[in-house]
């Protein structure tokens, strides 16, 4: 079973729950997703099997109140949950993100109570799957732009344009989408049964492959009035999901990079060269010094950074500075820790070459690691060098 990394004795800052809740979902990695994680991850697919054991756990919607069939938990608990996920898998991780951050908070945050009694408790069930589209083929970095246009009608609206590399597009019940009206940004709940919408799966991903990725495409498409997310008003709707989900990449970055760093310690610990393990090199020794040491610093980071989002006291830019460190740091410790498995490392045998696929995705989406530093840096120096 795996035992983590409590190098630091960082597992003495968890209350008795919030152990219990980690381990829940780590013995779930270790015994039903990782035995089939390659194979899922070849096919290409996102097992859908997996969703109601999710759910059962309560990690669809780990932060929404119980009185919507959620698990009412606190963030804290929410991250440790994302670190085990993505430890076993990122596109694991995402579809958690996705329904809990970008689809039940919207819908919990801006919705009318009618839609929250009508989706929360059927996506936190996993009954229903949600997506969320914001991202445009000629808008990704810059959503502000976004072409995507409701034409108001007498009982609704005609939605016309198309969102780009979704996640559970095609496999989503209903989606959560942001367009661009005469008033600004507004968001939108579309079912994804109705006329004028379809969804393209997007193929030949060589990362995120055991996850959903699509197009979603309106022509016309009707939404009636009561679909529209009343208290979503501008860009700054969105980007206050990206805040929740950004929050819980940096916990499940940092579940990547341990499975990582765990694979490479076992492998140097056993694979003999010139006489003796590879381990008792002093190169390969750095390589895993160094690994460990930004797990740590990254545990720490999300450490404080739950206690802050759980205080109500953590700012967009605290997260972006988690989701970029974090993620950073992973996709460096996953080439480093493939480095150690040799030959081998190239292969599905082993999980490393995996996370760092995966990696390269999630140190793109939720905003790139070049957009979070602008973030950090506006704040610190007062000076936008985003145009
Ligand atoms: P800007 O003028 O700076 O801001 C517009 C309004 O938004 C407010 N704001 C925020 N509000 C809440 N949270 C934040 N993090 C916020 N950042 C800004 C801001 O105060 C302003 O409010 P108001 O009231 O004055 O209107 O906007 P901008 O157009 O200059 O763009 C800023 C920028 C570049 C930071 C932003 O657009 C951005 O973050 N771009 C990256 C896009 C991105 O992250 N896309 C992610 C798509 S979803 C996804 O990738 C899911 S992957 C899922 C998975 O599988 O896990
Ligand atoms: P671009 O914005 O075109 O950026 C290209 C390059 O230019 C990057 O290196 C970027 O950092 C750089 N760049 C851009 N602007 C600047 C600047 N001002 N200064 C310096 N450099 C800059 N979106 C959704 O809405 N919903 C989803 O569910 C979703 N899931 C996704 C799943 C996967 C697997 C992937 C890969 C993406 C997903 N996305 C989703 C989209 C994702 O959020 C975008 O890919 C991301 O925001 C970047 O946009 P882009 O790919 O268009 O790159």
């Amino acid at each position: 079973m795996f035992k983590g990394f409590n190098f630091f004795s960082t597992d003495e800052l968890l209350s008795e729950e919030e152990r219990m809740v980690r381990d829940t979902v780590r013995q779930f990695v270790t015994k039903r997703y990782l035995p089939l994680a390659a194979a899922w991850h070849n096919k290409a697919e996102f097992p859908l099997e997996v969703i109601p054991e999710l759910a059962k756990m309560g990690l669809l919607g780990v932060t929404i109140p119980e009185k919507y069939g959620a698990s009412g938990s606190s963030y804290y608990i929410y991250g440790l949950a994302m670190q085990e996920l993505e430890r076993g898998d990122s596109g694991l991780r995402s579809f958690a993100s996705v329904q809990g951050s970008l689809v039940m908070f919207p819908i919990y945050r801006y919705g009318s109570e009618a839609q929250k009694q009508k989706w929360l408790p059927q996506l936190a069930s996993g009954n229903k799957i949600g997506c969320f589209g914001l991202t445009e083929p000629d808008h990704g970095s810059d959503p502000g732009g976004m072409r995507t246009t409701p034409r108001k009608t007498e009982k609704g609206w005609l939605l016309n344009g198309s969102k780009m590399w979704i996640t559970n597009a095609t496999i989503a019940h209903i989606a959560v989408v942001c367009a661009q009206t005469d008033e600004g940004i507004r968001g939108f709940l579309v079912e994804t049964d109705r006329k004028g919408f379809s969804q393209n799966e997007i193929k030949g991903k060589y990362s995120l492959r055991a996850s959903n990725t699509g197009e979603l495409i309106f022509e016309d498409c009707f939404v009636p009035d009561e679909n529209r997310l009343p208290e979503a008003k501008g860009l700054s709707a969105p980007l206050s999901c990206l805040n929740e989900a950004r929050y819980g990449i940096a916990w499940g970055a940092t579940g990547a990079a341990m499975a990582c760093y765990n694979e490479a310690l076992k492998y140097a610990k056993s694979r003999i060269q010139f006489g003796k393990p590879i381990a008792a090199f002093q190169l390969t020794q750095h390589k895993l010094v160094e690994i460990a040491s930004e797990i740590v610093k990254a545990q720490l980071l999300n450490h404080q950074l739950g206690r802050l989002k759980d205080a109500g006291n953590a700012k967009y830019y605290h997260i972006s500075m988690a989701k970029r460190n974090n993620v950073h740091q992973a996709l460096k410790a996953a080439r480093s820790a493939r480095t150690i498995l040799g030959a081998n490392g190239i292969t599905d045998e082993y999980q490393t070459v995996r996370h760092l696929l995966n990696l390269e995705s999630v140190y793109t989406y939720e905003g790139t690691h070049d957009i979070h530093t602008l973030i950090v840096g506006e704040y610190l120096t007062g000076s936008s060098a985003f145009r």
